[in-house]
């Protein structure tokens, strides 16, 4: 049994060997990174096997046996890569940053950003840097054309702004949390924030991390319903490939995590641009059902909040309600590394229901724990939580194994990027919105008293959505990549001075799957060889709310869309395994980014009862018919691991487990966008396809599987206009991007 990481009593002697191992093994990797050595060349020189993993090689790989290694520990007991240094930093020792909230521009087409954003790609010419093959090519690097123009456009025009850039680590001097310090565990927002994972570790280098603006805390966009945003996307990266310490793409395509839009705005993994190029986002924030249900926009549920406290009325499914997503890089291949540098972001979503205001009693508002300021979007007791393991290197610098296929873990937890924070709160009730932002890292989280009693939680939401009803946990699920829990705690019955915890109770031995869920009196013990178990967020209770806490939970929060009247035109079946080993054609889009023959697996997707494939975003792996609902079938292709599989676009329910209903958990009785699978388990689900058209993606969002072939794309057909029937594949380059036929069309796709 292999841990990823030496436990931190292992001799001097092992851990200089791993040092050295981890060393010799990151040159390799870094000359793969970026593009001076093929994967071809590294098998034939020995030096990783056909199926992607490092060869066990002494001196090469921190899981081999040294010569030390040997002696210590009864021959034979594979050792790990080196323990990240903590450079004598405790535990709890600097408040959890809040999100940085990005400005909104209320002036999207005139004025807030130049050029203006245009439905069509902005073809604009510029000079291309030398290093990117020169000449010229389009300002923005959205594919050109009707095919990815922003659907409806002029129908829902944009009327707020986000700009943001992807760029270097650097010192945030214009944090703005929303919040007053006393909201924030005393954090000035004037004092500027180096690029660090505590204030006592070390700065990041420019290129060891990569982030939105270039600074932490992560960023955070809110909006509201019927209020449509255009996210301009900068790529303020460096042209230059190598200048990237080791891991991570300069070119970029950012996903809004279950966004219900048109797919030239879902960050199509093949829709990727370039440094020094932008793309626009056009994100309009509808519910789904719009052009069939409540279109008069009538129902007083169907609604989005207005500034002056009240409602404004908007057509859709009210049961369709979205709140807590996120955002981040879904380049092919290279989306592990990328979101681990740092493109990760989240999404509130705010509607009448979910308002982010305690205050308002109108029927309509559920009035969950917020705050009572502004008519909407309060986050005094509504905290963003994003949680990632991370490794660094003997310098501190932000480490990556791209090479470890089966996942990569880090071996130090943070929360919005800190090591181990704390977090001081009032005697009340707050909402935590629990982003999994890890690789390969699933958690399971519970809260423990100074006893190491588990203190009960309220689960309101999974992944973006409200539960028809709450339910009362003492401890979560397993809480896989991507997926979002929201609960609230209640902290009015404990007295001021208390503290809790925030406890991980899922152990890993590596990136397959958890190893085991302990229980808490062993999470909290110490003796878990994973250090990303046990307490990683310290609540201080600091003092009585200077107004009474006005939030409620209430029993009844978002039934689900009733279903029953529709028809499922087709069943489909997506089987996650690995061995896939269909060579891709040269002129396979696959081939472009990862250099000759494409991606080789060792992972792959198998659609209905076709052969098991390798990803290729050329291929079209399934084509609903726009209009219809369907049911899909994921099933996991082995027990040896566990998958949590993303569908983009709408919103599933889940109908069984492993075949059975009454297989599925309370707390997944509501909507869903990533299933786990659970080692050799299936998850029966079913999901409209309306409103948008264009090409989405699903995988496993265990990102290591997902970039090394378990992804594939399926695409809404709507018979032939406005979109062409099957979609031509983007084809990205610097000087602009081209379109080719599909080159693989799966014989049950249409
Ligand atoms: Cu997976």
């Amino acid at each position: 049994m292999s841990y990823i990481f030496l436990p931190k009593d292992a001799s001097k002697a092992r851990l200089r060997d791993a040092e050295n191992a981890r060393k010799n093994r990151a040159e390799i990797l870094k000359a793969f990174s970026q593009g001076k050595v093929t994967r071809r060349e590294l098998i034939k020189w020995g030096l990783i096997t056909s199926a992607g993993a490092i060869a066990p090689i002494g001196g090469l790989s921190p899981f081999v046996p040294s010569v030390h290694a040997s002696g210590d520990a009864g021959g034979g007991i594979p050792t790990g890569a080196p323990p990240s240094p903590l450079f004598g930093v405790l535990p709890f020792t600097a408040p959890l940053p809040r999100f940085d909230v990005i400005h909104r521009g209320t002036n999207p087409l005139g004025g807030d950003l130049t050029p203006i954003p245009t439905a069509e790609s902005n073809q604009t010419q510029q000079p291309v840097p030398q290093i990117l093959g020169g000449g010229t090519g389009p300002i923005e690097g959205r594919p050109p054309g009707p095919i990815w123009a922003h659907q409806q456009f002029a129908k829902y025009p944009p009327r707020i702004s986000c700009e943001v850039s992807q760029a270097q680590a650097q010192t945030n001097t214009v944090y703005n949390p929303q919040v007053d310090p006393q909201f924030n565990s005393g954090i000035d927002p004037a004092q500027p924030i180096p690029l660090n994972f505590h204030p006592q570790l070390p700065v990041q280098d420019p290129n060891s991390v990569w982030t939105f603006n270039g600074t932490i805390p992560p960023k955070l966009i809110q909006g509201r319903y019927m209020e449509p945003i255009l996210v301009r996307h900068h790529n303020k990266l460096p042209a230059d490939q190598s200048q990237n310490n080791g891991f991570g793409k300069n070119t970029i395509t950012t996903h809004e995590h279950n966004g219900h839009h048109g797919a030239e705005n879902d960050g199509f993994t093949g829709a990727f641009f370039f440094p020094g190029q932008f793309y626009d986002y056009h994100w309009p924030i509808v519910l789904a059902g719009l052009l069939s249900i409540n279109t008069d926009a009538t129902d007083p549920m169907a609604a989005t909040p207005n500034d002056a406290g009240g409602n404004d009325k908007i057509p859709g499914d009210w049961h369709e309600t979205m709140s807590t997503h996120w955002f981040h890089d879904h380049m092919f291949t290279f989306t592990s590394q990328n979101v681990y540098k740092g493109n990760a972001a989240m999404f509130n979503i705010y509607s009448a229901l979910d308002r982010g205001n305690e205050e308002i009693d109108d029927g309509v508002n559920l009035r969950l724990p917020s705050g009572t300021a502004k008519s909407w979007g309060n986050l005094e007791y509504d905290v963003n939580i994003m949680l990632a393991d991370k490794a660094w290197d003997a310098n501190g610098q932000l480490f990556m194994d791209i090479f470890q296929f089966d996942g990569f873990l880090g071996d130090v937890m943070t929360v919005n990027l800190w090591y181990k924070p704390y977090f001081e709160v009032e005697r009340r009730k707050y909402r935590f919105r629990i982003l999994n932002a890890s690789v390969s890292r699933f958690f399971k989280v519970a809260v423990a008293d100074a006893q190491g009693n588990e203190v009960p939680m309220i689960f309101i939401a999974n992944d973006g959505n409200l539960m028809p009803s709450p339910v009362i946990l003492t401890e979560l699920d397993e809480q896989g990549i991507a997926e979002r829990y929201d609960i609230v705690l209640d902290f009015s019955k404990f007295n001021v001075g208390d503290k809790l915890w925030f406890v991980n109770l899922c152990e890993h031995q590596d990136g397959k799957k958890p190893a085991a869920d302990l229980t808490m009196a062993e999470a909290l013990s110490g003796t878990s060889s994973d250090p990303c178990v046990g307490k990683f967020l310290e609540f201080r209770i600091v003092r009585d709310p200077a107004q009474p806490d006005q939030s409620q939970v209430p029993d009844v929060m978002i039934p689900n869309p009733d279903l029953s009247n529709i028809p499922v035109s087709r069943t489909r079946t997506f089987e996650f395994g690995s061995g896939a080993a269909q060579p891709l054609p040269d002129s396979d889009p696959a081939a472009y980014t990862v250099g000759e023959g494409g991606v080789r697996g060792p992972w792959g997707v198998k659609v209905d009862n076709n052969q098991m494939l390798n990803a290729s975003w050329g291929r079209i792996s399934a084509a609903p018919a726009y209009g219809t609902r369907e049911v899909w079938t994921l099933q996991n292709g082995g027990g040896g691991w566990d998958h949590p599989i993303h569908i983009h676009f709408e919103e599933g329910q889940i109908l069984a487990r492993n075949g059975k209903a009454s297989n599925v958990p309370a707390w997944e009785k509501g909507r869903k966008d990533v299933y786990r699978l659970r080692p050799g388990g299936s998850v029966t689900l079913t999901m409209q396809f309306r409103d948008w058209g264009g090409m989405f993606m699903e995988h496993c969002h265990n990102t290591v599987h997902e970039d090394n072939a378990m992804l594939v794309r399926w695409e809404i057909d709507d018979g032939g206009a406005p979109f062409l029937r099957p979609l031509p594949t983007p084809i990205p380059t610097p000087q602009g991007v081209t379109f080719v036929p599909p080159d693989n069309i799966e014989p049950t796709a249409f």
